[in-house]
């Protein structure tokens, strides 16, 4: 089973899009691990985006970030990591496939309304910077055997 951090970003937060991602990841069968609603700090921001340190979007990326609150979550599922970032769309919204979230509700790669962890390993690493271990919701559902093969 893989997990996945999923930001609804600052954008789709304002823009009152935090219901719509959740109900794309509920109905493809997605299962919550954890969630909170949080203004991210200059430290977290930093911390989580270190790989695009010294791009030149890097510090509009930061200030985006940290502009407004943003809806973090944990979802798990088989294959969660891929199955995410293709419900999510490509980074470039014009690139997106129809029927994403990029595609459906964004324009511009600087305001592109969700982050999705990019690898298992990634997944993995996100989950441990954004939430504590008992903040991770360990569960079943009644459904899961109609989801989940094994
Ligand atoms: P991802 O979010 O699809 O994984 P990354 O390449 O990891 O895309 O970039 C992280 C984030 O940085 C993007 O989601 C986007 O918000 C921002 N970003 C990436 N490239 C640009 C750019 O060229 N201009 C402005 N922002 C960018
Ligand atoms: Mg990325």
């Amino acid at each position: 089973m893989e997990r996945s951090l999923v930001l609804v970003k600052p954008d789709g937060v304002q823009r009152g899009l935090i219901g719509e991602a959740i109900a794309r990841f509920e109905r493809r069968g997605l299962r919550l691990v954890a969630a909170k609603f949080i203004w991210v700090s200059k430290d977290l921001a930093e911390a989580h985006y270190a790989e695009h340190k010294g791009k030149g979007f890097y510090d509009g990326l930061i200030s985006y970030i940290t502009s407004a609150p943003v809806m973090a979550m944990v979802w798990e599922g088989p294959n969660a990591v891929a199955a995410i970032r293709q419900t999510v769309g490509s980074t470039k919204p014009w690139e997106a496939a129809p029927g994403t979230i990029r595609h459906d509700f964004a324009l511009e790669v600087g305001r592109n309304l969700i982050h999705a962890s990019d690898k298992p390993e990634t997944g993995e690493r996100e989950t441990a910077l954004w939430f504590k271990q008992e903040e991770l919701v360990e569960w079943a559902r009644a459904i899961d055997a109609w989801v989940f093969e094994k």
